[in-house]
């Protein structure tokens, strides 16, 4: 390691004890961040990194809620409001047995880089709870995120901290969230996102993550002319990112052969049409079913507590969880031909898995960059509730596509290497984080 990343991290690990997850998102940004920053010495004396990596404000707090028998459950809640130098703090709320500080330390930390490649004005935030909505009813889940909300409320507001959804939280959450902050605060504005069209919600905000990963990983086929057409697509997940990376991949002519779930994954080697992927939407968003039950609907393999990264494919869209490929599984894609990776879920790649990928000089998007998608449209979100009016699916669909392109030119601008290669990881960090230093500097000591 650069001896200046490793004095740099040694800071970070005495400061921030065993977070592991916070120590690997932060090192993958000092690694390409401190050569930078030594060219542009105003970066390192004003510590902007040191600073970048300290949240401003983290919130803890307790979630009591009765369940269905009448007794007391207690979860622990949380708020991450990590940097709002460009602007309100946004990120989204995660709901699963395995969040804890680390995590949405890790995740608010890279969401501030994330919201600033989107070219919106949005700062970045993180938040959750260790509640696992798997197994609880309706009821449960709304007493929960009232209880939830209701300490929430008096944090946010739509010009200062904006959640959204993220793994655990989707429409039902985020209805039932928007409809006890507006009751406690007596007041209709858009403070959350990824709320339903009827309330203030955008068109193709369910979509925009899995098409915007899809729509990245298209601009990188691109830079070696090539496309999605006939390409063999092998996706982790089966949740929201996974739903439509499937759906845009098979649009453009691609054919999606596995999904996954935290219990194993299925293999199709027919590819999951249309048709198969209307029934993955309503086994998982209405009967909130496991993945295996597509196995014995359509009569394909399913392997038991396994991922998905030893089947043959061209394309990888990791769209489940945190360190999902490992160094063996990374190796495993190479050698069996896969050149592209677009990363729907956040650091889904761990650090020994991502230098398997540039040693072989794949095109490796990593999350930030390639899942911003989401995010974008949730900032389309907030400009359309500020302009208290809605714009067609297709207007949407067209700014996303355009913000995945210029994603994807500024990691170019900032990425690419003497020899030609787009380096990524390097592009997204410091284009990412130019804005955010700059605004900064202008910002003071703060
Ligand atoms: P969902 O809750 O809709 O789906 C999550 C999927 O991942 C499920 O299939 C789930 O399986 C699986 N999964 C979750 N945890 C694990 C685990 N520990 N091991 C194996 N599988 C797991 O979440 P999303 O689709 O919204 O999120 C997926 C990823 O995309 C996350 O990394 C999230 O941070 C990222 N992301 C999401 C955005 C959004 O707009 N929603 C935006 C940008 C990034 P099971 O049902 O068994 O738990
Ligand atoms: O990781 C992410 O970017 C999200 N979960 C979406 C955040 C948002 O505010 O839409």
């Amino acid at each position: 390691m650069d001896p200046r990343v490793e004095q740099f991290m040694a800071q970070i690990i005495a400061k921030n004890g065993h977070e592991n997850e916070f120590h690997q998102a932060v090192q993958e940004v000092a690694e390409s961040l401190i050569p930078f920053i030594e060219e542009n010495p105003k970066y390192k004396h004003a510590k902007i990194l040191e600073r970048i990596a300290e949240p401003e404000r983290v919130i803890l707090f307790r979630v009591p809620w009765l369940d269905d028998k009448g007794e007391i459950q207690i979860n622990k809640g949380y708020r991450i409001e990590m940097n709002s130098a460009i602007g309100p703090y946004k990120g989204g709320l995660r709901f699963h047995p395995t969040v804890n500080l680390s995590i949405l330390k890790f995740l608010a930390f890279e969401q501030v880089f994330k919201n600033s490649l989107t070219t919106l004005p949005m700062g970045g935030g993180k938040g959750g709870s260790d509640f696992d909505p798997k197994g609880k009813s309706d009821n449960e889940v709304m007493r929960f995120c009232q209880s939830f909300m209701t300490e929430l409320c008096r944090h946010i507001g739509y010009n200062t901290d904006v959640p959204a959804g993220d793994i655990g939280v989707g429409g039902r959450e985020i209805g039932f969230m928007f409809g006890q902050y507006k009751r406690i605060r007596n007041e209709f504005v858009g403070v959350l996102t990824g709320k339903g069209i009827q309330y203030g919600g955008s068109l193709i905000r369910p979509e925009a993550t899995g098409y915007g990963a899809v729509y990245f990983a298209e601009e990188m086929l691109k830079t070696r002319n090539d496309s999605f057409k006939d390409k063999i697509v092998a996706i982790s997940g089966s949740g929201n990112v996974a739903q439509y990376a499937t759906e845009k991949v098979t649009e453009l002519g691609g054919k999606v052969v596995t999904l996954s779930d935290s219990s194993g994954f299925i293999h199709d080697p027919n590819g999951i049409n249309s048709e198969k992927l209307t029934y993955i939407m309503e086994l998982k968003n209405i009967k909130r079913g496991r993945i295996k039950e597509y196995a014995d609907k359509f009569g394909c393999e399913y392997y038991e507590n396994k991922r998905p990264w030893s089947i043959k494919c061209d394309v990888t869209l990791p769209c489940a969880t945190q360190n999902e490929i490992d160094e063996n599984d990374a190796k495993a894609l190479v050698a069996n031909g896969c050149s592209v990776i677009s990363e729907g879920a956040n650091m889904p790649s761990t650090h020994e898995a991502v230098e398997v990928f540039m040693e072989n000089k794949i095109l490796y998007g990593p999350g930030k960059a390639a899942n911003a998608g989401g995010v974008a449209v949730s900032g389309l979100e907030m400009s359309q509730n500020g302009l208290r009016l809605s714009w067609t699916r297709n207007e949407v669909d067209q700014r996303l596509h355009q913000i995945m392109k210029d994603i994807h030119a500024t990691c170019e601008k900032y990425g690419k290497e003497s020899d030609g290669f787009i380096n990524y990881v390097k592009g997204a960090n410091i284009g990412g984080f130019v804005k955010v230093a700059e605004a900064m500097l202008a910002q003071g000591a703060v």
